[in-house]
């Protein structure tokens, strides 16, 4: 059998976007320092690495169609922090990201990945953005780079 994966390396040439949403930017920046930390350590050049910044999750999906349709980046990891609230605003933001984010990225056969958290509560967004689980914005990009990886094998 014959197994067609992507390793966790970049060739170190790869231009590669970060989007990510200012709405609770206590913790997207650690989501965006975790991602950053992950490209460098596997390769990537800082200055090729650029951050999109949009008010909320729910503006990730305009930008990711607008940086897709330019077809300057080899991928583009897409960060945000959607915490549930009093109101169903929550479910409002965090469905249309995560369809908008999925539709663009069908839109465009680019690699994409989802590091928008949508939790219940601040506590289970800090556990995610750099302490106890871990930093879902150092394994999205991980997971980009895999992507990134596989795509070219499989002459994407
Ligand atoms: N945006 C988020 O990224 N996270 C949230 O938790 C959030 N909540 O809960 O309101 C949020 N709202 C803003 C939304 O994404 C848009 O920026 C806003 O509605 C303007 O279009």
């Amino acid at each position: 059998m014959n197994i067609i994966e992507g390793k966790l390396q970049l060739m170190g040439d790869e231009r590669i976007a970060i989007v990510s949403s200012r709405f609770n930017h206590l913790i997207t920046d650690r989501l965006v320092e975790g991602a950053k930390d992950c490209f460098l350590r596997h390769g990537g050049r800082d200055e090729l690495l650029d951050l999109v910044l949009v008010p909320g999750a729910y503006e990730i999906p305009f930008a990711l169609q607008k940086i897709l349709s330019q077809g300057e980046y080899d991928g583009v990891c897409c960060l945000g922090a959607v915490i549930r609230g009093a109101t169903p605003h929550f479910d409002y933001v965090s469905a249309e990201a995560t369809k908008g984010i999925a539709n663009v990225t069908l839109k465009f056969g680019a690699p994409v990945t989802f590091g928008v958290l949508t939790t219940d509560t601040i506590e289970q967004a800090i556990e995610r953005a750099g302490t106890k689980v871990g930093n879902k914005g150092f394994e999205s990009m991980a997971g980009l780079i895999e992507l990134i990886n596989l795509y070219r094998k499989l002459g994407a």
